[in-house]
């Protein structure tokens, strides 16, 4: 059976090793299956053998499987046309002609596949998931079946079943336990990187992530849960300013938000204001994501006048959402947040 997984060999071309890529359109044809053979038998002192003509092989056929190592759609930027092995013909002497060797596509978890017009054709979440995305033609039938007490030298055989073939559109989004999210530079890399041995990259300026990141938590020895860094939000992100909202297709399955809002830089609005455009443009996207649970997190507490403006964001906040001050840069607050993270997880149904 052929599996593709892309190598370093299929990377004809230089791309960045950060090259993420969630949507994709292939053309996926499986193999036809075999013809049937018309034959008879020619042996020695038998004057009209009888017929023995076997059945075509079927065609392979074309598999989507889940692979957990893969974590954005980006080998397919090279390749996306992908085509299983036809059966072979059958042969005399009863013979059946040989199966096509079905392909194995590796595709991310979270890979959603949709036919052209975008019908869900299917949602492959969990590690080995699969998804018949295109089936093989079965094979013709010989003429050797086709022998009756009427009929003892049928001429009688089926050609092969073409394999089907269609364009599908991939779609991956994360699955996240908990997703981080926040104004550009509130620090949601810096807390990922502290927090996981992801590396984010992270910089004192505005969109510095430029795609979603994952990285595992660990609560304690045998309890972890995966939390996603998407790039930052700003007010009309649904009508396409800044980075847009494209990227909150990545948390629509957290279970949890990881709200942070930047406390310890001065900026003309106040944290309340600033934490409520954010939540506007979640309700943009979608009433799901704006009703999952949140905690909000009041970064960069170790800055100049931060203390301040905490206590003025969490009387303005009104006890409606669970609040904790941290400085992720200072490693603050990290292992509280984790801790009431886990609980507020252990509380929450599974990821939708
Ligand atoms: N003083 C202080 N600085 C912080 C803290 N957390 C992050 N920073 C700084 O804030 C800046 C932005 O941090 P990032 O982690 O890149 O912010 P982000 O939210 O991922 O930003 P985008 O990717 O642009 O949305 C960096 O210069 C960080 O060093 C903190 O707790 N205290
Ligand atoms: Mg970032």
């Amino acid at each position: 059976m052929d599996v593709f997984i892309a190598k370093k060999k299929d990377t004809k071309m230089k791309i960045d090793k950060d090259f993420f890529l969630d949507e994709v359109k292939i053309y996926v044809k499986a193999g036809d299956g075999g013809d049937g053979c018309l034959s008879f038998r020619r042996e020695k002192n038998i004057a009209r053998g009888g017929p023995d003509g076997g059945d075509g092989g079927d065609g392979g056929s074309i598999i989507l499987m889940v692979d957990t190592n893969l974590s954005t759609l980006s080998s397919f930027y090279h390749r996306k046309h992908f085509f299983a092995q036809n059966g072979t013909q059958g042969k005399g002497k009863n013979q059946t002609g040989e199966k096509g060797e079905d392909l194995i596509i590796k595709v991310p978890q979270g890979t959603i596949v949709r036919d052209e017009s975008g019908n869900l054709l299917a949602d492959l979440k969990k590690e080995n998931d699969l998804f018949i995305a295109a089936q093989g033609g079965k094979g013709g039938r010989g003429n050797s079946y086709f022998k009756s007490s009427l009929n003892r030298a049928p001429r009688k055989t089926e050609p092969g079943e073409k394999g089907e073939e269609k364009w599908l559109k991939l779609e991956m989004k994360l699955i996240a336990d908990a997703g981080i999210i926040g104004e550009p530079n509130a620090g949601k890399s810096t807390l990922l990187s502290q927090i996981s041995s992801a590396h984010p990259e992270i910089a004192p300026y505005p969109f510095t992530t430029l795609r979603p990141y994952l990285g595992i938590v660990k609560f304690d020895e045998e309890r972890t849960f995966v939390a996603a860094d998407i790039p930052g939000l700003i007010e009309g992100a649904s009508k396409g300013k800044g980075l847009g909202d494209r990227f909150l297709r990545h948390i629509e399955r957290s279970r949890v938000l990881l709200h942070l809002v930047d406390i310890g830089t001065p900026y003309p609005e106040e944290p309340i204001v600033r934490f409520q455009k954010v939540n506007e443009e979640l309700g943009f996207y979608s009433s799901s994501l704006s009703e999952k649970p949140q905690i909000v997190v009041a970064n960069k507490i170790d800055l100049p006048g931060a203390k301040e403006r905490f206590l003025s964001f969490q009387k303005a906040l009104k006890s409606k959402y669970p609040l904790i001050a941290i400085s992720a840069l200072k490693k603050e607050g990290l292992r509280k947040l984790i801790k009431l993270t886990f609980n507020l997880l252990s509380k929450t149904g599974p990821s939708p």
